[in-house]
């Protein structure tokens, strides 16, 4: 457990945790001839075997307002210092505004100085200090009214710190490690150790873990968590960690991050909500320039309000514009501060890390978004996302820090979603896409009625164009399952769309396909050389075609569907895209080569580029299995 100092300047910060731990926090020497915290310090209170509290005392100067966001960066507990002689002062209130708009919600008082001032105004302060506080919102806070030097308080102050709740707990399991640096030393012997602020997850002797700023992967050589060796560390817990890398102490500053892997994108631009509180006067303007301050770290940037009046209910909405990426998370708070003045005008919560492109300030969208700023943790995340459309989950456990185990854990509480490798739906929704393909193929057969059907790459274009193909292909094998559709050699028809040859047909069949062993044949070529009409053979041929088991390359020239797929092998797996690569290859006319290759294009399998045909899709014409893909057959039958 972490516990944080906050309170006006000289109000007794330093001395009441020298009083509690034995420790003196300020270590600076500057520190030291001023009597003044500049920095961030440090003092550690052991309570018992397992339980250690880590203290981080901040300054109170306002001059030093940066460092004290570093300290309470991340921190579950705060003790707010006020000193009996002096009472409230700027930064009493400017600090108890910042835990405020940081979630710290668990805080505690401390009235210092109190053998400075008789009984009753002790007590006319204990009573203004619980109004003003009230009034902030903080609900039920405790008050210990001390003396760092008669040691009035101490004690039970002392007593009521280690009997705090350890609420990051559960978080250590179920979210992703992330450290916020704010302290780089070179040991030697050792080399690079930085130490932070766990605010999620945990981590291990060995583990490696991808550091910002420096841009690389770290291995995690040794470890410290509350100021003692350990194998593990863990969310809520003060880290010191031996970096392994190849990078030295100037290569890492404060604000750089420690995250469990390497973030796939930067993010720059977020929406937020943002929050004010009673105390302190905001005067926010559209496009204010501000300083984004999340956990040691902070960016300038501004701040872009995303509706003319706020909605109802208070809520601000608006797109916070970073002139440099940070390393947020949903949920996390930031403090924006006025660039000019340098004074805190407000908190924001991060809502989403994905503001679209376009749309952002139309009402459907705000509407959403301010649904969003009701509505906090994963399950009310992901509802939200799922009311959208499907999810990628893997985006989704970033966004939100989860690990695998709490992302599984979460998805085990949504009974009404499908989930299809990275993709989540909501089950009524993943219904209508279902019937929404068996609506099309319907319309295709009308279409086309000698058709045999479509490939699934096509199905996708036509059914559901803007859904991801895994889902479109996955919903596929869930209509082949259920037998809604057939697959025949990777055409997909619905199973009353049935073409079947007649026994006549079956036996012209056994006589036609031996033609087919050396080369393709042409519609004329057959019907003279088996004494059948040529519009007969014609037709024949046609309603093999749609049967799948021959394909034209050009009109009423054809190859048996197999040989085609064996033409695809040779162009996806030995290069031969070129008309002169294929020619010699299989020993063929130029004229029929060019043939086959435009085919390809057609067919979606490769484009034209110059004398070539790249790959496009190399998917198709693998019909070995039962659901391979189709191309386009436009223009052939
Ligand atoms: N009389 C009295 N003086 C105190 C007490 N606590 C702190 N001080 C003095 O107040 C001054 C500021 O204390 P310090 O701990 O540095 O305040 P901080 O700026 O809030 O950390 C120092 O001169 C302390 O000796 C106390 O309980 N009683
Ligand atoms: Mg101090």
């Amino acid at each position: 457990m972490i516990i944080a100092t906050a309170g006006h300047v000289d109000h007794g910060k330093s001395a009441l945790l020298q009083a509690l731990t034995g420790i003196d926090p300020m270590h600076l020497p500057e520190e030291k001839r001023r009597g003044m915290t500049i920095d961030i310090g440090f003092a550690f209170l052991p309570v018992n075997e397992e339980k250690i509290i880590a203290f981080v005392d901040v300054p109170g100067h306002e001059k030093f307002l940066s460092n004290m966001l570093v300290g309470v960066g991340g921190v579950q507990h705060a003790l707010l210092v006020i000193a009996c002689d002096d009472g409230i002062m700027p930064q009493t209130r400017e600090h108890a505004a910042i835990l405020k708009l940081l979630r710290v919600e668990q805080i505690t008082i401390a009235l210092t100085k109190a053998d400075r001032v008789d009984l009753a105004r002790q007590q006319a302060l204990r009573q203004e200090v619980q109004n003003w506080q009230a009034a902030l919102g903080f609900g039920q806070v405790p008050m210990f009214i001390t003396s760092a030097h008669s040691g009035m308080g101490i004690h039970e102050l002392r007593q009521h710190l280690i009997a705090l709740p350890d609420t990051l707990a559960e978080n250590a399991h179920t979210r992703r490690f992330r450290l916020a640096i704010d302290r780089v030393f070179h040991v030697r012997g050792s080399g690079v150790v930085v130490t932070g602020t766990a605010l999620s997850g945990q981590v291990n002797i060995g583990d490696m873990l991808w550091l910002t700023g420096a841009e690389q992967q770290v291995r995690v050589r040794d470890l410290h968590a509350q100021n003692q060796p350990v194998k593990k560390a863990q969310a809520g817990q003060r880290v010191a960690l031996n970096l392994v890398g190849r990078l030295e102490k100037q290569d890492i500053t404060r604000g750089d991050w420690l995250l469990s892997e390497k973030p796939t994108e930067s993010i720059s631009r977020i929406l937020v909500q943002v929050e004010t509180v009673p105390d302190v006067h905001i005067a926010f303007r559209h496009w204010h320039a501000v300083h984004a301050h999340h956990g040691a770290q902070h960016a300038s940037g501004h701040l872009a309000l995303l509706q003319e009046k706020r909605l109802s209910g208070d809520i601000i909405l608006a797109e916070v514009v970073l002139d440099a990426p940070m390393y947020l998370a949903e949920d996390d708070r930031l403090i924006l501060r006025d660039s000019g003045t340098q004074r805190i005008v407000a908190g924001a919560r991060v809502l989403s890390l994905h503001p679209p492109r376009r749309g952002k300030r139309q009402s459907v969208f705000l509407d959403w978004l301010k649904e969003k700023a009701l509505h906090d943790g994963d399950q009310a995340s992901l509802r939200l996302l799922l009311q959208q459309g499907h999810v990628a989950l893997s985006d989704f456990a970033w966004a939100r820090q989860l690990n695998e185990a709490g992302l599984r854990a979460l998805c085990a509480m949504f009974s009404d979603v499908l989930i299809s490798g990275d993709f989540a739906m909501a089950k009524e929704r993943a219904q209508q896409q279902r019937e929404r393909i068996l609506e099309i193929l319907a319309m295709v057969h009308r279409q086309m009625p000698d058709q045999i059907g479509v490939g699934r790459a096509r199905l996708h274009r036509m059914a559901l164009p803007a859904v991801p193909e895994a889902l479109v292909f996955a919903h596929i094998e869930y209509l082949l399952g259920e037998s809604k559709i057939v697959n025949n050699n990777g055409w997909l028809h619905l199973p009353e769309h049935n073409i079947a040859l007649t026994e006549a047909e079956q036996a012209l069949w056994q006589r036609v396909e031996p033609f087919f062993a050396k080369a393709p044949c042409w519609t004329r070529d057959l019907a003279v050389a088996l004494s059948v009409p040529e519009e007969d053979m014609r037709a024949f041929l046609r309603k093999a075609a749609r049967l799948g088991e021959v394909t034209a390359v050009v009109r009423d020239r054809y190859y048996l569907t197999k040989q085609i797929a064996e033409l695809a092998t040779l162009v996806r797996d030995h290069g031969c895209d070129h008309a002169g690569a294929l020619r010699d290859r299989l020993n063929i006319g130029r004229k029929l080569a060019i043939q086959i290759l435009e085919f390809f294009d057609r067919s979606g399998f490769t484009r034209r580029q110059g004398d070539k045909h790249l790959l496009r899709d190399a998917e198709l014409f693998k019909i070995a299995n039962t659901t391979a893909a189709h191309g386009d057959d436009d223009g052939i039958s």
